[in-house]
């Protein structure tokens, strides 16, 4: 079975691209299928309701088997933000430096014991006959004072793993091994071969 990601985000489309490769799955990104398709607007209060609106929006649209990762990172220090705001942290269309300089300003002075955080991930997955399935996965980890690394996206210059690398300091594949994504992936194809096989 093929399937179709509802994201805009290219480092999503890389890792699960990559994942469900070794999983023997294919995935193609919606943007193939129409190139001006519009993302639509996260109005969910969770990962898992934002992830579903997101494969909703594509499902209507090709009624083929589809996958939306909604994700995040949740910082101890700062209650649990960004959160579901991650992209939007520092603001609408906020870039990626945008959104780290915001983060380690807010967490400048935080000695390094209080500085834990994890990546959440989670996927709705809608079959072709409109079954949903739902995953999730957890990576922790520490949030670090500097930027270190050039692989990856996102906050993973500045997101520690328990070696002391930062994600963007790992090659893809050591990233997919643990990361909250790599995780809710490997959880969906388990309750996918039940379903698909
Ligand atoms: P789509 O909604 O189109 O999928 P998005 O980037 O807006 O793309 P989210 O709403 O799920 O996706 O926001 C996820 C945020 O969390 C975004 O700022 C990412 O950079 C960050 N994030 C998620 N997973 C990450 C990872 O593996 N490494 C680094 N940052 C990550």
């Amino acid at each position: 079975m093929d399937f179709l990601i509802a994201t805009s985000n290219e480092g999503k489309v890389k890792e699960i691209s990559g994942i469900f490769a070794s999983l023997n799955l294919k995935v193609r990104s919606v943007y193939e299928i129409d190139k001006n398709f519009l993302m639509p607007e996260e109005t969910g209060k969770t990962f898992e309701e934002n992830a579903q609106i997101k494969a909703e929006s594509v499902y209507k649209l090709t009624k083929m088997a589809t996958i939306a990762d909604d994700s995040g990172l949740e910082v101890s220090a700062l209650s649990g933000a960004p959160g579901i705001y991650s992209a939007r942290y520092a603001g609408e269309n906020a870039s990626d430096g945008e959104n780290i300089d915001k983060l380690l300003e807010k967490m400048k002075g935080v000695p390094e014991s209080q500085r834990g955080a994890k990546f959440v991930c989670a996927i709705c997955c809608i079959l072709p006959n409109g079954e949903k399935i739902f995953s999730r996965g957890e990576c922790c980890g520490f949030i670090s004072n500097h930027m270190a690394g050039t692989k990856g996206f996102g906050y993973d210059p500045v997101f520690l793993t328990s070696s002391g690398k930062s994600f963007a300091e790992i090659s893809e594949q050591e990233k997919n091994e643990i990361s909250h994504r790599g995780i809710a992936l490997k959880e969906l194809y388990k309750k996918l071969k039940d379903v698909i096989y």
